[in-house]
């Protein structure tokens, strides 16, 4: 059964963070989610990483955001980052911090705070081996074109 870790700088990231968690749990993807910071617990995100107790990580940060490119540097897990909004920068220096990595790492980078997306990208990378998340992912599809298709403006 695949595992995704969803993990983030801070508790203050937990409201972006939140909504990767909510479509792992939609698609019925194995995840756990918990604080790692890069800068306050560089020794657990070592220990984190290292673990390898994950198929995926999913990793929010914001400011200089260093987190989701120190994992990735430490795994060879795929890693999706998230740059969250969280200076007076808008998360401009979240998002360069994170998608601006440099050749032979990479990380996975969506909008800022769109851990939604994050999540979603996590289910269509493990549906790779998976036809029950294949159909899901296609039902998903799906449903949003009905949502458009049926949708009335006042
Ligand atoms: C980063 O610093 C976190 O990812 C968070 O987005 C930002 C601010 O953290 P707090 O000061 O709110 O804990 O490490």
């Amino acid at each position: 059964m695949a595992k995704v870790a969803v993990i983030m700088g801070s508790k203050s990231d937990w409201n972006v963070m939140k909504e990767s968690v909510n479509v792992l749990n939609e698609f019925g993807v194995e995840c756990y989610f918990e604080v790692v910071s890069a800068h306050r617990t560089p020794e657990h995100m070592y220990e984190f990483a290292k673990s390898n107790n994950f198929d995926l990580v999913i990793a929010g940060a914001g400011g200089s955001a260093h987190l989701p490119g120190m994992v990735a540097a430490l795994t060879i897990k795929p890693v999706i980052g998230v740059p969250i909004k969280s200076s007076n920068l808008n998360g401009i220096d979240s998002l360069l911090s994170i998608v601006q990595m440099p050749g032979g790492i990479p990380v996975a980078t969506v909008a800022i705070n769109q851990g939604k997306n994050a999540g979603l990208l996590a289910v269509s990378i493990l549906a790779i081996n998976d036809e029950i998340l294949q159909e899901k992912l296609c039902k998903y599809r799906h449903n949003m074109k009905s949502d458009v298709m049926e949708s009335e403006l006042l």
